[in-house]
């Protein structure tokens, strides 16, 4: 089984929680794309009816539109069935890391305000403390003195060996986010001690927006792995 067959299980595994009449956050991910896929094709087929999608970046609006889903957004449903998404790491705890794909702040507008949100990941994704796999732990930041929030960053987890690097596209210019931010993607040594206590002081620097550990949001963690699907509950 490939990464990708992995990530489709626990995809398709996922849309089995979704119900006729529901409103669904929808996720943007390489895994989550099978679910709004998987989700396309069940209306199609009539088997899911009166499905209302709320998106979590541009793509996948875009996504959701070409399969016929119908979409609308949080001012109109602030209070969400069911979302659906992947992430770049699970603890033991269901807390996560996301946003290398850089929607992390719509994401979590969306995912905070869902009654369950179901996580979907393929075995790789599972770590035993959040931060400390070397790989980024994303934080969008207002591009207004960018360096300086980022070197405020960088400080604030200097014990943790911490490298603060802004994001860039494919042209080597600053990637910009859905919502004209950039992202300073930060490169930890030791992974984090009281998670909490780094949230609360990440956001209390004026320069940050949003950060990708999302912590006790997701009440579902769907693993795909060579043996089969486990389905961690909160
Ligand atoms: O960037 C994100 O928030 C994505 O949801 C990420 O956490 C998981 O993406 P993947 O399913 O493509 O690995």
């Amino acid at each position: 089984l490939t990464q990708d067959d992995l990530k489709k299980i626990a995809a398709y595994k996922a849309v089995e929680f979704v119900e006729s009449g529901m409103v669904l956050g929808l996720g943007t991910s390489s895994t989550a794309k099978h679910a709004v896929d998987r989700i396309g094709e069940l209306l199609r087929q009539g088997k899911l009816t009166n499905i209302v999608g709320i998106s979590t970046s541009k793509k996948t609006q875009e996504q959701a539109l070409s399969l016929g889903i119908p979409l609308s957004d949080l001012d109109a449903h602030p209070a969400i069935d069911l979302a659906i998404d992947g992430a770049d790491e699970v603890d033991p705890h269901l807390n996560l890391v996301k946003g290398r794909g850089g929607s992390l702040l719509r994401e979590k507008m969306v995912e905070g305000a869902c009654k369950k949100f179901v996580c979907i990941v393929d075995e790789s994704k599972l770590v035993k403390h959040l931060g400390g796999s070397g790989l980024a732990l994303p934080v969008e930041v207002v591009p207004f003195c960018w360096k300086f929030t980022a070197n405020k960053l960088q400080n604030l987890f200097r014990r943790s060996g911490c490298a603060a690097k802004l994001r860039n596209d494919r042209e080597g210019k600053p990637f910009v986010t859905d919502n004209g931010n950039y992202i300073v993607d930060l490169y930890l040594k030791k992974e984090l001690g009281d998670l909490h206590i780094a949230s609360d002081s990440m956001l209390r620097i004026a320069g940050v927006v949003e950060h990708g550990m999302f912590l006790d949001m997701a009440t579902t963690v769907i693993v795909a792995g060579e043996l089969g699907i486990t389905i961690e509950k909160k």
